[in-house]
């Protein structure tokens, strides 16, 4: 069967940046306007496809990330929405270590924020080539400049802004494409097409100015353009824009773009910039990888002929479906039901049905090939980080690894009854989280468990009661205090016992 879309108009992105910079906004009016939902989902009112998690809708924040796929100008994007918040850390690095590229989303009042920092390293630990737009430019304070400032001078980045805002004091009404020389009005109807326009009068020096920088730090990171621009050649739009794919590509610059997803600004350019910017599977270095046998190294090519490889990243413990395994196909393609092989643990497993996620909505599909996110159920013996492969070709890809939980709680379940169901509820929650660990306390008889924040183990304990209906109240652990001697002292001791027959003798002396 031929590949619905081909690799090279895949996009694999994650969606990063600090909490309640916007990203569930933004990625609830990417499936709006891609045709995927069609009413726009609004994280504060609880209503958001991505936010599905019944504690992420009460608290209106995301706590585990969350996948879907949409469709854009034939191409096609799965995208991942992570959380911001740093307790949820681990679910931004479990993605990062499997998508292409990121957008990286920027509060425009807030600016470059500590949890912007943390994603912008852990997105340098992967090479993960990305964008950023600078989000909520309709709020009062909101500052470009700065924070394009602050980006360079806290994250190193070598911005490329590509438009400029069209704002009066109190309202955001628009862009300037840089590179296209053109005025994009919206009117923030969600259902209004993007007006184009004339670059206003006022803005025509700015924009000149902002052109030709952005001409300039192109020259500096790419060859091509440095030629033209040496020898004054005129450089087109075109010649501009696979410029920056080349230079985001080779990490060597960030496109800047800015907007407001609540007011449903600027998301259409975003998405344009997601395809002509960021990489297809095909952008991306050939997987690294050992043999099995001896770890040799070899390498996998994004391609559907080559042996099947995929990582598997997250496991979910469904109380109905049981346990669905996440992973992404690096090279070759898999089938639904079939036997793969996990060759992180030596075992054969069954791939039973295979899915495509969209939130906590499934889509089932024969086969994922190269490229592909998907989720399956069926594997029983597959963990976080672990390779999947074809039988006849084992390898080992590079695993995931997690931060060491920070701070520890005892947990004691609140009858009898919740005893039994809340060991196994709590082994299950450690197999989805291994940022979460649980331990029993022989001296003190507690089980302790341990993650990395208060609201962390907040949600596990309200999770640990709505879905696997365990009561269960958290205290602080008990210190089993300890006894030591501090002077030498002299004793001794006899025992002796006489009733008929052999008599027992002791005699101890100790010092
Ligand atoms: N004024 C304004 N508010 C926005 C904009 N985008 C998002 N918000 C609001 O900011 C809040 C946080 O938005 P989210 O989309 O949940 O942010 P997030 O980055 O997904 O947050 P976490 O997933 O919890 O890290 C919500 O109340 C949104 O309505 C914007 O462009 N302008
Ligand atoms: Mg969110």
């Amino acid at each position: 069967m031929p590949r619905n879309y081909p690799l090279g108009k895949i996009r694999n992105i994650g969606i990063i940046a600090h909490i309640d910079a916007g990203k569930t906004t933004i990625t609830e009016r990417i499936l709006f306007y891609t045709g995927r939902t069609y009413k726009i989902g609004e994280v504060h009112e609880g209503t958001a496809v991505m936010d599905w998690m019944e504690q992420e809708r009460e608290r209106a924040i995301t706590i585990t990330a969350a996948a879907t796929t949409c469709y854009w100008h034939e191409h096609r994007i799965n995208i991942i929405d992570t959380p911001g918040h740093v307790d949820f850390t681990a679910e931004v690095e479990r993605c990062l270590r499997v998508l292409d590229g990121g957008v990286v989303v920027f509060d425009a009042v807030a600016g470059v924020e500590a949890q912007s920092e943390t994603v912008w390293r852990q997105a340098n630990k992967y090479s993960v080539p990305r964008i950023c737009i600078i989000n909520k430019m309709d709020r009062t304070g909101a500052n470009l400049k700065r924070t394009i400032a602050m980006m360079e001078d806290r994250l190193h980045a070598n911005t490329l802004l590509i438009q400029l805002p069209i704002s009066t004091k109190d309202s955001f009404d628009g862009i300037i494409d840089l590179i296209e020389n053109k005025a994009w009005y919206y009117d923030g109807n969600p259902d209004s097409e993007p007006k184009e326009g004339a670059v206003p009068e006022s803005e025509r020096d700015l924009c000149i100015k902002a052109r030709e920088t952005l001409i300039e730090k192109l020259a500096e990171a790419d060859d091509q353009i440095m030629e033209n621009y040496v020898s004054g050649n005129n450089i087109s739009a075109i010649d501009l824009k696979l410029a920056l794919r080349r230079v985001t590509l080779a990490n060597k610059g960030v496109p800047i773009l800015c907007g407001t997803a609540l007011k449903n600004k600027c998301i259409q350019p975003l998405l344009d910039a997601i395809i002509d910017y960021l990489p297809s599977p095909l952008d991306m270095p050939p997987v690294k990888a050992v043999t099995v046998k001896g770890g040799t190294d070899v390498v996998r090519l994004a391609s559907d002929d080559e042996p099947f490889t995929a990582l598997a990243f997250k496991v979910v413990s469904d109380p109905f479906m049981g346990r669905l395994v996440y992973f992404r196909v690096y090279s070759g393609k898999v089938v639904a039901r079939t036997e793969i092989f996990n060759s992180t643990r030596s075992k054969r497993e069954r791939i039973g049905r295979l899915l495509l996620m969209h939130a906590s909505h499934r889509e089932e599909i024969d086969e994922a090939d190269t490229g592909a996110i998907v989720a399956t159920i069926g594997l029983k013996d597959t963990f976080t980080g672990d390779t999947l492969c074809d039988r006849s070709h084992p390898i080992l890809l590079d695993t995931i690894r997690f931060p060491e939980p920070v701070i520890s709680v005892a947990i004691e379940p609140k009858t009898r009854a919740d005893q039994e169901k809340m060991e196994e509820a709590l082994q299950r929650l450690t197999v989805e989280d291994p940022t979460f660990k649980v331990n029993y306390n022989e001296e003190t008889g507690q089980t302790i468990i341990s993650g990395m924040g208060e609201l962390h183990l907040e949600v596990i304990t309200s999770r640990l009661l709505s879905e696997f209906m365990v009561g269960a109240k958290v205290g602080k652990p008990r210190v089993a205090y300890k006894q030591t001697i501090t002077i030498p002292v002299k004793a001794e001791g006899k025992f002796v016992r006489q009733s008929g027959g052999h008599g027992q003798y002791g005699h101890v002396r100790l010092e």
